[in-house]
């Protein structure tokens, strides 16, 4: 059988942190399934729109290889039911998450990793558009 990876993420600006991530969540399995959140839970969660349109992240992460499949995440409270759906064996996830997803460790292992340092979509966006110069 398998070994199924889940992980979920904007992945907005696509950057070297987000390569990073996947790649290593990759290696903990033979599978990789991406949920990418969509443009509304985005707006939700962080009170702007993404850059770049779900359907063009959805694209940006599928095209990567170490991804095998990719879904929308419509909503954060729909964790258990896309871990069933997609029999994932490990959910990884970014340390800014940890602990978050703790209560999933009945029905697969859960990782945190490290973030990659000193790069985020919120710090290029402010550097693409000059703030603070
Ligand atoms: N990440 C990282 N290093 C960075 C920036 C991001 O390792 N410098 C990781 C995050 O920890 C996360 C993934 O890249 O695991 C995607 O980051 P975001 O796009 O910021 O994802 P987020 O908005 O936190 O969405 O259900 C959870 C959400 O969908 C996660």
């Amino acid at each position: 059988m398998p070994r199924i990876v889940l992980t979920f993420g904007t992945f907005d600006v696509f950057h070297v942190g987000h390569l990073r991530v996947i790649e290593r969540a990759a290696a903990f399995g033979d599978r990789l399934v991406v949920g990418v959140s969509s443009d509304a839970l985005n707006i939700s969660k962080k009170g702007r729109a993404p850059v770049f349109s779900q359907g063009e992240r959805l694209a940006i992460v599928a095209a990567l290889k170490p991804v095998d499949e990719v879904f929308v995440e419509e909503s954060l409270e729909l964790k258990r039911d896309y871990i069933e759906q997609h029999a994932a064996d490990v959910l990884v996830m970014g340390d800014d998450w940890e602990g978050r997803f703790d209560e999933f460790k009945d029905i697969c292992e859960v990782i945190y990793l490290p973030r990659t340092p000193a790069i985020s979509t919120t710090a290029l966006i402010e550097k693409i558009s000059g703030v603070g110069e």
